[in-house]
C-alpha cells in the first residue's frame, strides 16, 4: 500500500539550550566524580526522558532538601532556587552544586542590585513555577510583587510607585510580556528594568522559529513536557499564528494520529528541555505512516555554551 505524502517542517533552532546542556552535564559529572547516588533537588530540567535517563545513571530526584541525606552531594536544578536553599545546605554542611542557568542567575543578580538601591521589584512570571519561586526568593518576603497578566498590573499596590523595578521569568511569551511591560510603564512611568525583558535567547529564538513555520503548517507538534513553561509557550505561539491544531507531545507514542488525518504539512519543534533523540523518534514515527519530506526552516543560529562549575572540572 502506498503511503500518503506529508511534509514535516522542522523548526530551527529547537530543543536543548545552553543552560539545559550544562545542567545535565553537571549531574553526569557529579555522578562520575562522587559516584551514585547523587541527589537532585527538583527535575534537573522539565523532561521525563532526561530525568529517567539520569535516574538510571544514579541520580535521585527529590523536591526538597530535607529529603536528601546530609552525606551525599545535591544539585539544584536549572530553574534556580531561593536563597534559603543553599543557606540550608550550608547549615546542614552538605556538598552542593548549583546547576541554575547563568541566564537565570543574571536575573537573580539584577533583583539584588535593584533591592540594594532601595527599589521594590515587580516580577513578571507564572505563580508556582520553580524559576519564579527561586527568583522571588532572592529577596526578603514582600520585596517582589508578582504579576502574571496585564490585568494584574491594575491591582498592584507598591510601597512607592516612584521606586520600582521589574524583572521577568526567562521562558515567557515574548509577545504577552511586551504587553505586560507596556502596562507597567503606563501605570508606573518611573519603573526601571532591562532593555526589553529577561526572556533568554533560547526562548526568543524558539518562539521566532515557530512563528515562521506555523503559517505553513496544517498542524504543529511541540515535543516537551506539560510542566515545561518554555515548551507550553511554543504551543501558544503556534496557535496565535493561525495553526489551530498545535499540541504538546512528550514523545512519539503521545501523537494523536487520528487528529492528524488529512493533514499535508506538519510543523515540528522541541522545547529547550527536550532532547533531539525524541525529535528523531517522532520523525521515524511519521515515516512509518507517511511518505515524508523533511524541510527545515532556520530563523537563527546559536553558538552559546556555558562552562560547568569549577568543582566538577577539577580532577577528582
Ligand atoms: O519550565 P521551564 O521552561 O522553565 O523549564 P524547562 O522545560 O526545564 O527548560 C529548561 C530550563 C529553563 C530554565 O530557564
Ligand atoms: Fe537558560 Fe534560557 Fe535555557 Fe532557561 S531556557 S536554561 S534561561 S538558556
Amino acid at each position: 500500500m502506498t503511503k500518503p505524502s506529508l511534509t514535516l517542517i522542522l523548526a530551527a533552532p529547537r530543543g536543548f539550550c545552553a543552560g539545559v546542556d550544562r545542567a545535565i552535564k553537571i549531574v553526569e559529572m557529579a555522578i562520575e566524580k562522587w559516584g551514585a547516588p547523587i541527589y537532585v533537588r527538583h527535575e534537573i530540567v522539565h523532561n521525563k526522558f532526561v530525568v529517567d535517563s539520569l535516574r538510571e545513571k544514579g541520580a535521585v530526584f527529590v523536591e526538597e532538601l530535607d529529603e536528601c541525606p546530609t552525606d551525599r552531594p545535591v544539585i539544584f536544578s536549572a530553574h534556580g532556587v531561593a536563597k534559603a536553599v543553599p543557606a540550608e545546605a550550608n547549615r546542614r554542611e552538605m556538598i552542593y552544586v548549583d546547576a541554575t542557568c547563568p541566564l537565570v542567575s543574571k536575573v537573580h543578580i539584577e533583583a539584588e542590585r535593584h533591592h540594594a538601591n532601595g527599589l521594590q521589584m515587580v516580577m513578571i512570571g507564572h505563580a508556582g513555577h520553580p524559576e519564579t519561586i527561586g527568583t522571588m526568593g532572592q529577596l526578603p518576603e514582600g520585596e517582589v510583587l508578582l504579576v502574571e497578566t496585564e490585568a494584574d498590573v491594575a491591582t498592584l499596590e507598591p510601597r512607592d510607585p516612584e521606586r520600582l523595578a521589574f524583572i521577568t521569568q526567562t521562558t515567557l511569551s515574548v509577545d504577552d510580556t511586551a504587553g505586560i511591560v507596556a502596562a507597567l510603564k503606563a501605570r508606573f512611568p518611573a519603573i526601571i528594568g532591562p532593555h526589553k525583558e529577561d526572556i533568554c535567547y533560547a526562548t526568543t529564538n524558539r518562539q521566532e522559529a515557530v512563528k515562521a513555520i506555523a503559517p505553513k503548517a496544517d498542524a504543529l507538534l511541540v515535543i516537551g513536557a506539560p510542566n515545561s513553561s518554555n515548551s507550553r509557550r511554543l504551543v501558544e505561539v503556534a496557535r496565535s499564528r493561525g495553526c489551530d491544531y498545535a499540541q504538546l507531545v512528550g514523545r512519539a507514542d503521545e501523537i494523536d494520529w487520528r487528529a492528524l488525518e488529512g493533514v499535508r504539512a506538519v510543523g515540528l519543534t522541541a522545547g529547550a528541555s527536550a532532547p533531539e533523540v525524541l525529535v528523531d523518534e517522532v520523525i521515524a514515527a511519521f515515516r512509518d505512516r507517511y511518505d515524508v519530506t523533511v524541510e527545515t526552516v532556520e530563523t537563527a543560529t546559536e553558538n552559546v555554551e556555558f562552562k560547568v562549575p569549577r568543582v566538577l572540572r577539577e580532577p577528582a
